[in-house]
């Protein structure tokens, strides 16, 4: 009876090891699978509204890459450290340089910064492109407090130092906010929306929320604007179309309106004078 071929030595051995460093490797990629691909925040949270959730997903994918690049270039080491490690006295070859090598680490890196550069693009150009909407809001930020008025409506909200105002939206609508300061730079902050940009005298700022879902969130001052900076609080107060459109209808007698064109006039003689070697601004109007 013919004896059969055996294996050469040593392979067995081989083979048995790529299938546990395999394994191995399977491991963390079927746990993010089992895990329902929960992709992990790094850190972040996704906010509140559309643009806060795009750019958490920025954030994401950057560091999903930077721990990608970063794995491999760890491993490399690793793996050079290893199988380059010592082993007599001789010495190993010599190489002035390795061109296809060097392309490639130079290439890489400029590739990866235009990758990085392209998503930035994508979801700035999303963030600032303030769709048409029929809800306005205009904020003035002052020393120190926060007065919100509602183009199109008497809706008017004033509230400094101790009795922080609360600013009313309607969910899943784009709403837009025409930002502004009346005597120093301050900061408009909503910490549920990962949203801040300042409140700049002689400059409208604009932007738009879409808020997904309803709640009362906190925002603040965060630009140190003077003595009672601190208590520069504010709410944002996300409620439902219909919610917010009976909101806006408890403004509709005469009072109400007298009191929002007294406060836009005054808020507009303001900004008028605070900004007077300005180029120009914006007015606000109903
Ligand atoms: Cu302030």
């Amino acid at each position: 009876m013919p004896t059969p071929a055996l294996p050469p030595q040593g392979a067995p051995d081989r083979s048995r090891r790529w299938r546990r460093v395999r394994r191995a490797a399977a491991l963390p990629l079927a746990a993010l699978v089992l895990s329902g691909c929960t992709v992990p925040g790094f850190g972040a949270s996704p906010g509140d509204t559309t643009s806060s959730k795009s750019v958490f997903h920025l954030w994401q994918g950057f560091s999903i890459g930077a721990v990608i690049v970063g794995g491999i270039t760890v491993g490399l080491m690793a793996w050079a450290v290893v199988r380059y490690r010592r082993k007599g006295d001789h010495i190993p070859v010599q190489h002035q340089y390795h061109l296809p090598l060097e392309v490639f680490y130079t290439v890489m890196p400029i590739l990866i910064v235009f990758g990085l550069f392209a998503a930035t693009l994508v979801v700035e150009n999303k963030e600032t492109s303030n769709p048409k909407t029929n809800v306005t809001i205009n904020v003035n930020a002052f020393q120190w407090g926060w007065q919100f008025t509602y183009p199109g409506s008497n809706a008017l909200v004033y509230g400094q130092t101790t009795q922080s105002p609360v600013m009313e939206m309607p969910v899943n609508t784009n709403v837009h906010v025409n930002l502004t300061s009346t005597d120093v730079i301050h900061g408009f902050y909503v910490h549920a929306f990962n949203f801040s940009r300042y409140a700049l005298p002689g400059v409208v700022n604009q932007f738009t929320f879409r808020a997904e879902n309803t709640g009362t969130f906190f925002g603040q001052c965060t630009q140190l604007c003077g003595l009672y900076h601190s208590l520069m609080w504010f709410r944002v107060k996300v409620v439902s179309p219909a919610q917010y459109a009976q909101w806006l209808a408890t403004f509709n007698n005469p009072a109400a309106a007298a009191a929002a064109a007294a406060a836009i006039k005054t808020t507009n003689e303001e900004l008028a004078s605070g900004v007077a070697s300005k180029a120009s601004y914006t007015k606000f109007g109903r």
